[in-house]
């Protein structure tokens, strides 16, 4: 059996409205795993690092400041095909076109404050795991 690991981010709208709880039982409720958990605030330049991959869209400096303008959860989770089940429980990134019952249908509030963030692939999953936990250990 494989079990792989992937990366999530309770986003500050998220956070700020209090889903944390609810969100968390969906997550342990599909099966996954929590291995590392922390709530942090990222600073402007965390963030930019964390989404440099869109640095060139336009959306990037929305993204940067909305990304750092509160508190956030990151965590590492564990579950068998973690990154393609992770994404299909978190919805598509709008709100608008995300399917029922998925988090971001349900706690989304639009395209740029949707909740949550899931890795997309899973060497991505190991760069943004290390970008939060790599100085401590992962159980
Ligand atoms: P994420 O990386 O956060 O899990 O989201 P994703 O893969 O579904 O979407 P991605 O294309 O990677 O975009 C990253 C985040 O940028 C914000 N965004 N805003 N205003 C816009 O048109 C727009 N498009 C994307 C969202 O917060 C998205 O999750
Ligand atoms: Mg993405």
């Amino acid at each position: 059996m494989v079990t792989n690991r992937t990366f999530t981010m309770l986003k500050p709208d998220a956070v700020e409205a209090g889903h944390i709880g609810a969100i968390l039982e969906k997550i342990n409720g599909a099966g996954f795993r929590i291995v590392s958990m922390e709530m942090t605030q990222l600073s402007r330049k965390d963030a930019q690092k964390f989404y440099e991959v869109h640095s060139e869209r336009p959306f990037y400096g929305e993204l940067v400041d909305y990304m750092s303008s509160g508190p956030i959860v990151a965590a590492i989770l564990e579950k068998d095909n973690a990154v393609a089940d992770f994404r299909t429980l978190i919805g598509a990134t709008n709100p608008a076109e995300a399917a029922e019952g998925t988090i971001r249908k349900l706690y989304a509030t639009s395209i740029a404050a949707n909740a949550i963030h899931g890795s997309d692939s899973d060497e991505n999953a190991e760069i943004e795991g290390s970008f939060f936990f790599a100085k401590r250990a992962q159980y």
